[in-house]
């Protein structure tokens, strides 16, 4: 049986009213320490974490109808090679450029070596950790189809919706919901289910999707999409 459209921004989502838990993915960004804990790379580089950890409850309320209803679940994380094999100079080189004494990408801080993956940093935090048999995309990138078999997923499984949750909004889930939408993905971007370190890029990431049209999707809070789903 289908769920209710969702009350959404600029559209009733998903466009053609269709969607039900086996062919909807909850797609949850980057819940990485190193992203919205204390004296992760956030953190470090000088923003308030209480932006990135905003949409922890939300993301949680979600998590937990999602896995009742049987919706597909997906986590990603950014991060790198131990030996940094996958990093880019440029990536790295901007990433020593703001925040204290020069430290970036792959190196230590008080939460490991910096988005490199096994690091306590890299880990999604406990809070919306992934349960048994959840997929977890490991991705060097912002957008989470590069270099990642995440689009070989989805279609195996049939997925033809996702709701976009995680950090930030303005910079990995925007670039995977572009990356999706133009692989012809139905998107739903969740409103409080993200955050930015900039409170003017969450807003202003929020009204590009909504222009003409829905350009890359909808917006919709995550009460929109709890109500659809009762
Ligand atoms: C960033 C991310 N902002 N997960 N990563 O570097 O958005």
């Amino acid at each position: 049986m289908g769920f209710a459209s969702v009350n959404a921004d600029p559209y009733a989502w998903p466009f053609d009213g269709a969607w039900r838990a086996a062919d909807t993915a909850l797609v949850i960004i980057d819940m990485q320490t190193d992203f919205c804990g204390h004296g992760g790379y956030v953190d470090r580089m000088g923003y308030d974490i209480s932006a990135t950890r905003a949409p922890i409850g939300p993301i949680g309320a979600l998590l937990e109808r999602a896995r009742a209803v049987g919706m597909h679940v997906i986590h990603t994380r950014e991060g790198h090679r131990p030996d940094l094999s996958d990093l880019p100079a440029n990536k790295r080189w901007r990433s020593q450029q703001i925040g204290t004494g020069g430290v970036g990408i792959g190196d230590p801080g008080p939460c490991g070596r910096i988005l490199v993956r096994g690091e306590p940093g890299w880990q999604i935090i406990d809070e919306l950790a992934p349960a048994a048999g959840e997929v977890v995309i490991d991705k060097p990138g912002k957008g989470s189809f590069c270099a990642t078999d995440l689009d070989l997923i989805l279609r195996q499984r049939g997925i033809r919706n996702i709701a976009l949750a995680g950090i930030t909004t303005d910079v990995c889930v925007h670039t995977t919901m572009r990356e999706a939408n133009d692989r012809g993905f139905e998107c739903l971007i969740v409103s409080d289910g993200t955050g930015a370190t900039d409170r003017g890029n969450h807003d202003a990431a929020l009204k590009m999707v909504t222009m003409q049209g829905g350009v890359f999707g909808a917006v919709a809070s995550s009460a929109a999409i709890l109500e659809a789903l009762c």
